[in-house]
């Protein structure tokens, strides 16, 4: 089973955690989880990740965190894999949050908004930084909610709407989550609620997810000393391909149901065209059995990939929801 590749955009201010966070999932998804690696295609790629990713574990002081990003966009293409056999291929890019709140005239900022109509899944970057309290209006202006709201209407705009049958995902990744760990996890998902109201609205076909991500819980006191332990960086990238496979698996069954009913309509026909059909039969009927192997194989993944995400907030539509089969 391989599933097609996709484009994925994370939307979030400088500063926001975007390249730590990058840094730090794709060394946790080395290793894997659950048997599902991620790998770098351009193995010279994958190795300036490794190697910032060591910077910052072996480094102490600010030296150790990555520089924030110039002008260029970078791009990263990742194999995700079961066992080592590919899954699906996601496409990432890295670039300098400001483009989030520069004139559209900006190279990066029209490269940004093409590469994310083409988009199947998003990442909105939120620091905890700015979640340490119940935000305010001011918080709307320092994580620029606002303006990934702005992205996210003009993204929809260029596209079939979602529905709750065809959801469209979308991973709130608060990053720097040890800022606010402190607070009550319903009141920050409350207040993600009111930051991005259209997400959660009824029968609006958003799967959001919302995921605290950390790159050790003692970088709250000391960032340029503190132990680096990642905490949940690979949630995101395991829900982007949980509903990648939802989404196939749903296809799936539809083109199930509609060959068996192809088949049904065959043997109630009368034994002459039964005949004269017979190769036809054949054929959806082995039709059938693969595209009920390649259920059976959808089903074990998401079934794998569903355990990681019982521990993360999961709603369709504005309602939770348990990441299932
Ligand atoms: N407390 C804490 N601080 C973090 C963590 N991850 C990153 N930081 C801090 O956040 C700063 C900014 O992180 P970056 O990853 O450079 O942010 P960015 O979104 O890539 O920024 P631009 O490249 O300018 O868009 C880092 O220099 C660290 O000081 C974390 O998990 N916890
Ligand atoms: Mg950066």
């Amino acid at each position: 089973m391989q599933l097609e590749n996709i484009k994925t955009t994370i939307l979030g201010t400088t500063g926001a955690g975007k390249t730590s966070y990058l840094l730090g999932m794709y060394a946790v998804m080395q290793t894997g989880v659950q048997g599902f690696t991620l790998s770098a295609k351009d193995i010279d790629r994958g190795l300036d990740l490794i190697e910032k990713w060591e910077q910052l574990i072996a480094l102490q002081g600010e030296d150790r965190w990555p520089a924030p990003n110039a002008g260029t966009m970078e791009h990263y293409t990742f194999d995700f894999s079961y066992g080592f056999r590919l899954i699906q291929s996601l496409e990432w890019i890295d670039y300098r949050g400001l483009a989030l709140s520069d004139h559209s005239s900006q190279q990066d900022v029209q490269e940004l908004t093409n590469y994310l109509s083409e988009s199947g899944c998003l990442f909105l970057c939120i620091s905890g930084e700015y979640l340490t309290d119940k935000i305010t209006p001011n918080t709307v202006r320092e994580i620029k909610s606002d303006r990934m709201n702005q992205f996210i209407q003009q993204y929809i705009s260029n596209k079939q709407n979602p529905t709750p049958e065809n959801p469209f995902p979308i991973a709130i990744i608060i990053t720097k989550y040890d800022l606010c760990h402190h607070r009550d996890k319903q009141e920050v998902i409350e207040d993600m609620k009111k930051l991005f109201p259209a997400l959660f609205t009824h029968d609006s076909g958003w799967l959001v997810m919302i995921c605290p991500v950390s790159l050790g819980k003692e970088l709250c006191d000391d960032p340029d000393h503190g132990d680096i332990v990642p905490i949940n960086t690979h949630l995101p990238i395991v829900f982007a391909v949980y509903s990648q496979l939802r989404a196939h698996g749903i296809q799936l069954k539809d083109k199930r149901d509609r060959t068996s009913k192809t088949i049904d309509n065959f043997n109630k026909a009368n034994p002459i065209v039964k005949w004269i059909k017979d190769k036809e039969v054949q054929n959806n009927t082995s039709q059938l059995q693969a595209i009920e192997a390649e259920i059976s194989a959808v089903e074990e993944n998401m079934q794998l990939l569903s355990k990681e995400l019982q521990q993360v907030s999961l709603f369709l539509s504005g309602s939770e929801v348990i990441a299932g089969v």
